[in-house]
């Protein structure tokens, strides 16, 4: 039975999502939703609560945030596991999964992206005091992620795993804004981190730009 994934075709952590389904062969069916519509979209509170995308639901099962539902799905499914079983990697992953959400996905999303690159695209001019202020947080951000980031391939160690899809799909946004671009060259592991994930077929193939 394939899961039915609500989400927003921009939406950073529909991407991440759509990139894990990729990973392990899931197919889904797809039901748009625009979390920022006004009026929002009727109904689509008793999928969240919160009216934020992505939502799952997968038979009697129903299950919203981005974290859980990778995790549900890498779980329930075939194909290779995207978490170490190693509990230091585990934890790494985990922790940096954490730091994407709290302190990257506003500065360097909502912020730097959306005013530099979303916005104009849309016909609107973006705020340049959000960008600045964006990239003022975003250097912490890429900071400790400098600090955490393994010295092997992936964000966890060796092995791809959630924490690379999570960044990743941030990461991919916040470096189309020119300024975002400079300001990620100057953290080298990260830099090399993007550099080798960046053409990686499940995040290509999920690219909604
Ligand atoms: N904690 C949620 C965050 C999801 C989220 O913020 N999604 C954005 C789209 S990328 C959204 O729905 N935003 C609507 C809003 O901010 O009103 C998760 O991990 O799934």
């Amino acid at each position: 039975m394939k899961p039915v994934l609500h989400g927003y075709e921009f939406s950073v952590y529909c991407r991440i999502v759509l990139a894990v389904c990729h990973e392990k062969g899931v197919e889904i069916d797809w039901v748009e939703v625009n979390p920022f519509a006004d009026p929002e979209a009727k109904d689509y509170r008793q999928h969240h609560p919160f009216n934020r995308v992505p939502a799952l639901r997968h038979g009697d099962f129903a299950l919203y945030e981005t974290t859980a539902i990778c995790r549900y799905i890498d779980e329930v499914f075939p194909g290779p596991s995207l978490q170490p079983t190693d509990p230091r990697q585990r934890a790494r992953m985990a922790q940096i999964i954490a730091v994407t959400d709290a302190y990257v996905y506003w500065p360097l999303v909502r912020q730097v992206f959306s005013h530099r690159v979303f916005e104009p695209r849309a016909g609107s001019l973006g705020d340049e005091n959000e960008i600045l202020a964006g990239l003022s947080r975003a250097k912490e951000a890429l900071a400790a992620l400098e600090d955490l980031a393994s010295d092997e391939t992936h964000l966890a160690g060796r092995e791809i795993s959630l924490a690379d899809f999570h960044l990743g799909a941030m990461i991919d946004y916040f470096v189309r804004a020119e300024e975002g671009a400079a300001l990620l060259a100057q953290y080298p592991k990260i830099s090399r981190w993007w550099s080798s994930l960046k053409d990686r077929d499940s995040l290509v193939a999920t690219d909604p730009l």
